[in-house]
This record gives structure tokens, sequence and C-alpha cells, in this order.
């Protein structure tokens, strides 16, 4: 086994505050062509218990000293030792504070990781999480040093009459030689990962906003020249952000101005520096022309995340990266609750249960296994990660159950009552909850740290003659990959026992472990039993996906084909047929020999069919209820010797046979859709268009004709049904006239809208045939598509990989192959992006035996590659363990 050993392994337990602490930063930043110098004065003072005349050692990254001074006179040069990782001040003053003056120059055209101080587009920007201040200047670069900056920008005025930074404008004036300035003061102790600037020729738009104290605020989107008219919709969700905030946390926006910027180079979604978030423009700019409803709900979500981050981020930050989801699990959870509010709960809570199983369960199912709050890393940026995020917002979620709504908000309430202006840790956060209620989460708090998907099982006997419900919970934890621990936790299972009306029975119950309608489920093994019910319950059990398990309820189909009909809950009704969809194809993709039989029993499909042409059911829901689970997910249940192409012949049979038996129905409901009608994005809209847009899905299927297709996408009116359609000729029929003139017609209306052509490049990466390989490989040669921009990247590379089953885990391995060799090129420009794509790899084990040894033998051939990035090398070298 190969083991990377230049990266360090930073633990946990290593924690030890800085020895020095940090009073105040002021920076003067001069922008030119082709370098940026950088000024940085920092104030500074030995900490009491460091022993006078200790070294002082900053951070750098890549960094070449220009100057350095104390108190004003230059430093000599055997006084100090500088590196470009590392800056060490020998003996300090022993004594009060004093002012250390760091000169830096970097060259932000080259800065091809986006780390760092940038350019985008001509655009200088800034992106510091998690470390990329010192690549600015010499730093203590870590979470917990928090200080005031006051920050001076100087440009050329023609080329960045925009200049911007954290916190507050105070002053702006002209200078010699067309250059000008203009200079921020952040009275808000922040730490260096909130840095940011920005400066370059930019539109923008301004919106007053009133606080609920009544302080006035000036909201300013920024994008690039002749796009802000694209930005009117990501305005309108921020302010609906900074109202939700006020009436359902009682958080107040602090300063003057809040600025958005939308960059067309980002390495994630979008950043929540203090006052100045910047953006992936993907999250900002859409019309109705150029984006589908989900890129609505997504610019909507982003929004309230960077602007939640305020106070759960920011007032609050984290006292050391391994709490990350302090900030990510509980602003998850806040934008979670927000888009609940401003749409349809059920819907969003089952789109956020897909993507945590989607994504979230085989992370934690593999060899990239971490608990929500790791203990060790060698590369942070490798752990913003689908466990930080989505299952720490589970862990938030699960508290709120076990407190209730008023629990849940008197905790947080004490949370920013107590931790306002600190770096704090997970342990201070529940020590707030169960302050604040008395209640003891000592065993919930394992949550935290015993990586892996528990494993809850549910069985129940009725007694007629005593009509007496037997329930039996059972819950196990699996050792995996990050070797923590086992034991029995906390876990709330929302329940209810439905009667044959559909409604929800008062029972008795003299179990403590009960509590309203949740099971406290402590214990490995409970049992709990309800009298009084008159007739035999149907038990609807971890309703809205109260904890993050993996269920396994032993219960007949007859009782969970009731349900799906009768349950109160809504989004049980949902995870009911999904689950008995799920099982059935799992069951038939490990038989694939037994294709004549239909992969989907009619009774399934009749029940399916049935909550579809429910009227009175939202037709978002009802959309949901027409997603198959997708391929992944099928071969994550799978679980061993997973033949994708089965997986995918499964789904697909399914789908025809959905398709065939609802023919009448999705015709109706495909009619139902008017395409004249002028384009909203709310989401009753959007529900329509989705329901409107699956039952085209099936029609096209089941006739397997792209004649509806077609007649959609030549009448489209937004982005929606255009992509809808073009999708399905794409991926139902490749190659032919009818799907290759659409891919033409949407080229030439949208070539020079990046946004959109990452669509047509996303598109063509997900054929699910093994010879869209080839498409792909001619792809990277479109003059369109580059390395250097990672939404590009991600579009044909990363979507290849992470949504084409059947074409990256092709049998011959080739799939793999091109994948890490374009890895390795793509790690030469971005090891963040080449990291992320690299986690497709992960399930590799899962496979049959030939699709195992291709992936290993890609995956060895990589790590061997010289000069791999620590980011690269940390993912490979975890998934070949
Ligand atoms: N906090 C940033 C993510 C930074 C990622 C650094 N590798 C965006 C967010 O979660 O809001
Ligand atoms: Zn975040």
């Amino acid at each position: 086994m190969l083991r990377t050993d230049d990266g360090q392994t930073v633990k946990l337990t290593d924690y030890r505050p800085t020895d020095y602490i940090l009073h105040g930063v002021e920076m003067t930043i001069r922008l030119f062509e082709g370098a940026a110098e950088i000024d940085a004065a920092l104030t500074l003072e030995r900490r009491t218990e460091t022993a006078a005349g200790a070294p002082l050692t900053l951070d750098g990254d890549e960094l070449v000293l220009t100057g350095l001074s104390l108190d004003g006179a230059p430093l000599e040069p055997g006084a100090y030792e500088a590196s470009p990782e590392r800056l060490t001040v020998l003996s300090p003053p022993p004594e009060g504070r004093f002012r250390l003056g760091v000169s830096t120059r970097v060259v932000p055209e080259e800065n091809s990781q986006l780390m760092g101080l940038y350019r985008s587009n001509g655009i200088w920007c800034t992106q510091c999480e998690a470390e990329g201040f010192r690549r600015i200047t010499y730093f203590l670069d870590r979470p917990d040093v928090l200080a005031p900056y006051k920050v001076r920008i100087e440009a050329d005025k023609a080329k960045a009459p925009v200049l911007l930074s954290n916190g507050n404008p105070v002053e702006a004036g002209e200078l010699a030689d067309g250059r000008h300035f203009a200079v921020w003061d952040d009275p808000f102790n922040k730490p260096s990962y909130l840095f940011a600037i920005v400066a370059g020729d930019l539109d923008a738009m301004h919106e007053p906003f009133q606080t609920m104290s009544g302080r006035k605020v000036t909201l300013g989107i920024y994008t690039e020249k002749g796009r802000v008219a694209q930005a009117a919709y990501a305005m309108d969700a921020l302010k609906r952000s900074m109202r939700w905030d006020e009436r359902r946390f009682g958080r107040e926006y602090d300063l003057d101005v809040f600025n958005v910027v939308a960059i067309a180079d980002f390495n994630m979604g979008a950043m929540e520096n203090k006052g100045l978030n910047v953006f992936n423009h993907k999250y900002v700019l859409l019309d109705s022309d150029i984006a589908t409803d989900s890129d609505y709900a997504g610019v909507e979500t982003v929004i309230a995340h960077e602007y939640f981050h305020n106070w759960t981020g920011n007032r609050i930050t984290c006292r050391d990266w391994f709490q990350l989801c302090l900030k990510e699990g509980l602003t998850v959870y806040r934008d979670q609750e927000f888009s609940a509010d401003e749409r349809e709960a059920t819907v969003q809570r089952i789109g956020s249960v897909r993507r945590l199983k989607g994504h979230q369960f085989p992370e934690d199912q593999g060899p990239l296994q971490h608990p929500v709050r790791p203990d060790e890393y060698r590369e942070i940026n490798n752990f913003y990660t689908a466990t930080v995020y989505d299952k720490g917002a589970e862990l938030v979620r699960m508290i709120a159950t076990i407190l209730g709504r008023d629990g849940f908000r008197k905790g947080m309430d004490l949370y920013f009552e107590r931790h306002d202006g600190e770096a704090a840790t997970i342990e201070q956060f529940v020590a707030c909850f169960e302050d604040a209620t008395g209640a003891d989460l000592t065993q919930f708090a394992l949550w935290y740290v015993q990586a892996g998907t528990p494993t809850l099982s549910v069985s129940e006997t009725y007694d007629a003659a005593n009509d007496r419900l037997t329930v039996t919970l059972q819950q196990s934890l699996k050792p995996g990959a990050a070797g923590t621990g086992t034991a029995p936790m906390h876990i709330p299972v929302r329940f209810g026992l439905v009667g044959s009306n559909g409604q929800d029975k008062e029972a008795a119950t003299t179990s403590a472990a009960v509590e309203g309608d949740v099971i406290h489920l402590r214990e490995a093994n409970t049992r709990i039993v309800f009298e009084g019910l008159g007739e035999r319950p149907y038990l609807s059990v971890l309703r809205d996906f109260s904890a993050p398990v993996q269920l396994e309820h032993a219960q007949s189909e007859s009782d969970r084909l009731a349900l799906a009909r009768l349950d109160p809950n809504l989004f049980n009704r949902w995870r009911i047929l999904n689950d008995l969809v799920g099982q059935s194809l799992t069951i038939a993709s490990r038989s694939p020999a037994d294709s004549a039989t239909p992969p989907l029993a009619a009774d399934i499909v009749d029940a399916i069919l049935a909550s579809v042409a429910d009227v009175s059911l939202d037709p978002a829901f009802r959309a949901q209820v027409l997603a198959l689970p997708g391929e992944a997910e099928i071969a994550r249940m799978v679980a061993e010797n997973v033949d994708p192409d089965a997986v995918h012949a499964v789904v697909e049979a399914a789908r025809v046979a959905i398709g065939r038996r609802g023919m009448r129905l999705f015709e109706d409901l495909h009619k139902e859709t008017d395409p004249a009608a002028d384009f909203s994005p709310d989401a009753a809209s959007a529900g329509r268009r989705a329901l409107a847009n699956a039952a085209l899905g099936y029609l096209v299927a089941a006739k397997d004709d792209p004649a509806p297709a077609e007649a959609q996408y030549a009448s489209a009116r937004n982005m929606t049904d255009r992509l809808s359609a073009l999708a399905l000729l794409v991926h139902h029929f490749p190659g032919t006239a009818p799907a290759d003139a659409a891919l033409a017609d949407f080229y030439a209306r949208f070539e020079n809208d990046e946004l959109v052509l990452d669509k047509w490049f996303a598109l063509q990466a997900t054929i699910p045939d093994p010879a869209s390989l080839d498409t792909v490989l001619h792809l990277t040669r479109h003059p369109k598509f580059t390395l250097r921009n990672p939404n590009r990247v991600r579009a044909l590379i990363g979507t290849f990989a992470a949504a084409n089953q059947v074409a990256f885990h092709r049998a011959d391995g080739a799939g793999y192959r091109f994948v890490a060799e374009r890895l390795v090129e793509i790690d030469r420009i971005n090891p963040q992006i080449a990291a992320r794509i690299a986690t497709t790899f992960r399930a590799w084990r899962s496979f049959e035996p030939a699709r195992r040894e291709n992936a290993r033998k890609a995956l060895q051939q990589l790590i061997e590659s010289q000069g791999l990035s620590k980011d690269l090398k940390d993912i490979v070298d975890r998934s070949l363990r």
C-alpha cells in the first residue's frame, strides 16, 4: 500500500491557542497589471501564557517577502526567517503591543488555483476560506484569530472603477496617473478566512433595506458588464432572506452595506466574506431564457445560505477547522428551513433527503467516511463534504426535533447571546441547548464523533385480542473507514399510527421513550407497547426523515401500499413509494438474468400512478413521486458486484413500464402545460412545469418516440421546458437527426452565454451509453472547453464522472482512465477542483471484479503520477485504503 507522507496530518487533539494575540489589521493593497503589492500592519501582543521572547510564526503559501518592519523600523536579516510557507520573527517584544509591518508581492494573473488574490475575466477578487489569506500576506491564518480590519485598495480607475472590501466604505479619492483608492473599515472582529476584496469594471444594482430595528442598509449586487438585470431575482431572494432571519431567529444585519459580487471563475458556489459575499455567477445571474426552475431554487438557496452565515459563521465563527459543521451544518439547516417556508415544505424536505441519500450516504459508507466533526485531516479543503454540510444539517434538525420548536429557539438565542464575537466549538453549541432547556444531550453528541450511517430496524406485531401494538426498534452502526465508535446514539424517530380512515390515532403507552409524536430511541433495542387503538393501525415511522439512518422496516407490502394512500404525513407517502421502487429495482439489478419479469410489480406502479393522478396533491409533490431513484443510488443499494449496465437497464425498463401503464394520464398532464403562459419562477408554477416535464419523460420512454420532445423543444418559451425536451432527445435518441438538430440549435442560440454552455456540455456528458465517452473526449477539444474555468470542468468532466454511471464505469476501464488522465491535468491548474472530482471513484470497491480492477489500476496510476497536489493525493490515497 502506498502512503503519502509529505502532507502533515493535523489533529484536533493538538489544538492550542496562538502564542500572540492579534488586535488589529491595516492593509494597503496596490493593484497593477501583472502584480499586486500588499502592505499589512499587524498589531500584536504576547499572550500572558507565552514565554517571553518566544518566536512569532506566521503562515504563508507561495509568498515573496518584500519588506518587514517592527514598530516602524526595518528588521535586521538575523531577526527573522522567511520562506514561501513561513515567516518567523525570532524574538518579538516581550511586553506591550507591537506593530509588525509585512510587505509581499503576488501575481494574481498567475493564480490558477483561485485561492488568495486572483483575476477572473480581468476582475481582481479573492477567496480565502479555508487557507487562502496566507497566499496574500504572512498571517496567523486560522479561524480563532479575530481582529478588526481596515483596508485601502488602490488601482487604475479605468480598469477598476469599483473597489470593494469588507465592512463599511469610509473614504475614497483620486491618485496620480489615473489611479484612485478606497478605504473600507470592518469594525467586527473576524478571522482572515472572511477577508475579501474585489476590484474591477463592474455593473451594479442597489436597493435599500430597513432592518427590524429601523437601521438603513444599502444592498448591492455587482456583475460583469451588461448582465446586472439578471441579478434581480438574487436581490429579491436576498431581501426575503434578511426578513426571514429577523422573523425566525431574531437576527438583524449589522453593517451599513451588504454587497454581493458575481464572478465567472470560482471554486465553489459562493463565499460568505463579511459584508462582501463573492459568488460563482451561476448562483446570481438568471432569467427564464437561460435558467431552469432548479437554477432559480439554487440561487435562492445559496443567496440565503451565504447571508445566514453573517450570524452563523461570521459573528460566531469556528475555533478551528474541525468545527466546520458548527457553521456549515447549522447554516444549511437554516437555508433548508428558509426554503421550506418560502416554498412547499414537504417538497423541500424530499429534495434534501434525496441529496443526503445521493451524496452523503455513499460518502458515509465508503472509503472517504469521516465523522461530522472530523478529528484529523491532511487537507482541510477536502472536508467541505456532504457529511459536514448535509449530515451536519441533519444533526441540527434532530436537536430541533428532540427539543421542539420553542426549546430549539431558546437554545439558538442563548448561542447567539453567549458566543457572539467568538470562535466556538461543537461542545459549546450543544451546551447552549442543554443550558437553555435542561435537556441532556450527552448521548446525542455521539452523532458528531461517530461516523457511518446507523441502521434502524423496526418491526411490529398487533395482538387483536388485547388491542395491543408492540413496536420493536433496533439500532446498529457498523465500523467503517473512519474507525470511530459504534455506541448506540439518541435517535429521534417521528412516527404516527394511521387508522383506516387516514387519521393518526391517539394511543396510550407507558413507555418513557415516547414523547408526543417522537420515539426517543437510546438503547440498542427498545420495545414499545401501544394500547386502546380500536383497530390494527398502520405504523408510519421516521416521518420527515427525522434521523439520517438507513431504515429497515419489516412491513408488509400491503401495509406500505395502504400508507402510500393514507398517511397524513406526505413526506412518508413519498418515502414509502420511493423505497418500494428502490428495493424492487435493487433486487432486479442484482439478478439481471430475469429480465423477462418487469422490475416493478403492477400494484407498485398503480400506487405511483394513483398519487400522480391525485389532484388534491401539490404538482411538485406528484413530480417527486415520478422521479425514480438515481442509478448511483440503486448501485449503492446493490452494494456489491454492481453491474452499472444492469442497473441502467432496470431503471429504463421501470420507466417504460410506468410510462405504458400511465400513458393516458401522462398525455393529459403533459397537455396541461401552457407554453404560451407567462413565466413566473414561483414554486407553484415551477411545480406544474416539473410535473408536465416528468410526464413528457414517461411518454417519450413508453412510446420510444422523439416527436413530443421535438415539439416541446420547438415551442419552448423558457429554459426549463427547453432543456427538459433537449435532454430527452439527446439521452434517448443520441446521434439521431432530431437530437443533433436540437443540440445544434441550442448551441447556436447560446454559444455566447457561458452558463448555458455549461448545460450543453453537461447534457452530452450524461448520455447513458458507453460510447458517450468518445463524445466527451471529443468535447474536451471543443474551442469553448477549457480546463481553467471550474464551472466548465465540472460541467463536462465532473458531470461525466458523477452522473454517467454507464460510461464512466465502462467495463473496459476506459472511462476511469480518461478521468484519471484529466485529473492529472486539472490538478496542475487547480488542485481543489481535481480533488473534488476524484471523489467520484469512491464507490469503486462495490463494482463487479473487472470494473473494480480497472478502477483500482486507474487510481494506482494516478497516485504514482509525479507532482500531485496534496489535495488530490489525499483523496486518492484514502480511496485506495
Ligand atoms: N464557506 C464557503 C465554502 C468554502 C470552501 C473552501 N474550500 C461557502 C459556504 O459554505 O457557504
Ligand atoms: Zn456555508
